[in-house]
């Protein structure tokens, strides 16, 4: 457990955009309001055994209905920006290229945009948050079937652009490409379900789907930011990227195989969209093309070890969409697992996560859900490794905790949400000194969520709010964690226009690799970063960047 010692020097730019997130299933409700079409989650999450407490997202917090009152709560945290997603099915009910708009969809939307910006609060806008319209699966199988999808989702996205990009001047394609391919074609615990258990479901095949799925995600990601840069940015004058999830992957202890271990579970969670170069080759594309930096480019050589010619392959001109499309990193994260060689889940690249550390402590503190625990130094190691390796401005769109058995708790109970406003509070601290002694270029924060909501599988036991939602009245009450957060960020983001916008390096020489570099080694209790003051952070940003073109 860290006890934050963030120095009161420390700031972050007064452009730096911070607030709450959230997505279009898990909040709105209203499924069949306003003309909207089906998603995959619709059906999905009313099979039995699907969630765990067997409820569905036909209400969710009822945002559809009550998005005026969830404006009011974002103006009276003070937030600068909401994440939130698209309902794919709302804007265009069947989904496809020739199926016809909602205008009801879109004004829906165009309304609520309107209103952020009335508010002075940045709309931050996810086009795709899992809810795939079904049409979609029903007529070709969705993500598994490359031609069509890849169409359909570019002219998805080209209304959008068109509807609201006038307004919207950020944009993430896609929510973790890794979950929608894995755990909705491998593990099959997510719409649409697919699986080779056949327990759980009638069709699919987990060796392969996944990889295909994966391959269509980032090729439609690709070919919507292509038509947005040719055809919208020039006009609109936005941004555009993906958003990964990945968490820190730090080895289990000083083995060799168990060091290997942890970049084989970055490579799969990570590197398989982001694409990383080959390291080998890694700087002399930068060297030559100095404004062309490293993101996206090849599979990470594991990658193709491990599934061999599983793994589809990109013709050449898709590697021309694919290479550089993306303007930032968009970075989810939760938890640091430990890492050690061996195992047979691919989907973590043959590794097996675990909390429990050599001498028999946990990591940090529980939450509900298994597969997070509370680790505030692996958040900032991921943003050093994220910003040596990819060299993109971060954009933190998804970080958050969801407090163990929260939901037994009585209101009055559950507002004080001592465990999450402790993670909330070693995030920050991680996070600025990342910015202010490491140099790194993070430029936005979005808490996951703004309310509880439906947690996909876990139905709505799971609660990763920071405002507790009664779902019998659906009054939102702020959590302890809520008012943290926003404090902490009035607190340390300037107020004024006084600085320039952070100066993002532009080249980079070397790709590191996760352990072996400075923070990470400081994980492990070995170095320590000692400088003090805030307006070093542009002197750090120039001393990391030197060092990595030094391949120090
Ligand atoms: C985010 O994903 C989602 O974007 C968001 O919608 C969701 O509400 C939020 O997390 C909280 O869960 O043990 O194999 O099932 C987080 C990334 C990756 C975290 C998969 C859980 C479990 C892997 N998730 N991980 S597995």
């Amino acid at each position: 457990m860290v006890t934050p010692n963030t120095p009161s020097s420390y700031e972050l730019p007064s452009n730096f955009l911070w607030g709450f997130a959230t997505a279009s299933f898990q909040i709105e409700g209203s499924t069949d309001a306003g003309g909207r079409g089906k998603s995959i989650w619709d059906d999905f999450s009313k099979i039995p055994g699907k969630t765990l407490d067997g409820r569905d997202g036909d209400v969710a917090t009822d945002s559809y209905n009550r998005w005026q009152e969830d404006l009011d709560l974002l103006v009276s945290y003070g937030v600068k920006s909401y994440r939130f997603s698209l309902a794919w099915s709302r804007i265009i009910p069947l989904g496809g290229r020739d199926d016809p708009i909602s205008e009801e969809g879109i004004k829906f939307y165009s309304d609520f945009i309107d209103a952020l910006l009335a508010k002075g609060i940045t709309p931050f806008v996810t086009l795709y948050h899992w809810d795939l319209p079904q049409t979609l699966h029903d007529r070709y199988l969705g993500w598994l079937n490359k031609t069509e999808i890849v169409q359909d989702y570019v002219r998805y996205a080209r209304v959008c652009f068109e509807r609201f990009g006038d307004r919207v001047k950020h944009w993430l394609t896609m929510n973790e490409p890794w979950c929608i391919s894995i755990l909705g074609y491998g593990r099959g615990v997510f719409a649409p379900g697919r699986s080779s258990d056949r327990l759980r479901s009638p069709e699919g095949d987990s060796s392969t789907e996944p990889w295909i799925a994966g391959h269509s995600v980032i090729l439609s990601h690709a070919y919507a930011v292509r038509a947005y840069r040719e055809e919208f940015k020039q006009k609109q004058g936005g941004e555009i990227g993906v958003t990964l999830n990945g968490d820190w992957a730090m080895p289990y202890d000083d083995s060799p195989a168990n060091i290997e271990a942890a970049q084989h579970a970055l490579d799969v969670a990570i590197g398989w969209f982001a694409v990383s170069r080959p390291r080998l080759f890694a700087s002399l594309p930068s060297l030559f093309h100095l404004h062309d930096p490293i993101y996206l480019g090849s599979y990470p050589a594991y990658m193709k070890e491990m599934l061999g010619d599983r793994l589809p392959s990109f013709t050449e001109e898709e590697w021309s969409v694919v290479k550089g499309s993306s303007d930032f990193y968009g970075m989810n994260t939760y938890t640091t697992n430990l890492c050690k060689a061996g195992g047979e889940d691919e989907f973590q690249g043959n590794v097996e996560y675990t909390f429990t550390r050599p001498d028999g402590t946990q990591l940090g503190t529980q939450a509900h859900c298994a597969w997070l625990q509370d680790y505030p130094e692996g958040f900032r190691d991921l943003l050093n490794y994220l910003y040596k390796r990819y060299r993109k401005p971060i954009y933190v769109t998804e970080n958050g905790f969801a407090v163990k058995d929260e939901d037994k708790k009585p209101v009055e109970e559950a507002l004080h949400d001592d465990d999450r406003v402790q993670y909330y509070r070693g995030v920050t601290d991680s996070l600025i000194k990342a910015v202010n002694e490491d140099g790194v270029d993070v430029r936005a924060y979005f808490a996951w969520s703004l309310l509880d909501n439906f947690e996909w599988a876990d139905g709505y036991v799971t609660r990763f709010g920071v405002t507790y939602v009664d779902y019998k009245t659906q009054k939102r009450y702020a959590k302890d964690s809520g008012n943290f957060i926003a404090k902490w960020f009035q607190d340390h983001v300037q107020q004024e226009e006084k600085d320039a916008p952070p100066t993002p390096v532009k080249n980079a020489k070397e790709v590191p690799p996760a352990h072996g570099s400075k923070r990470a080694s400081a994980v492990h209790g070995k170095t320590k970063e000692n400088s003090k003051r805030s307006w070093k952070a542009p002197l750090a940003r120039i001393t990391a960047y030197v060092s990595t073109f030094l391949g120090l």
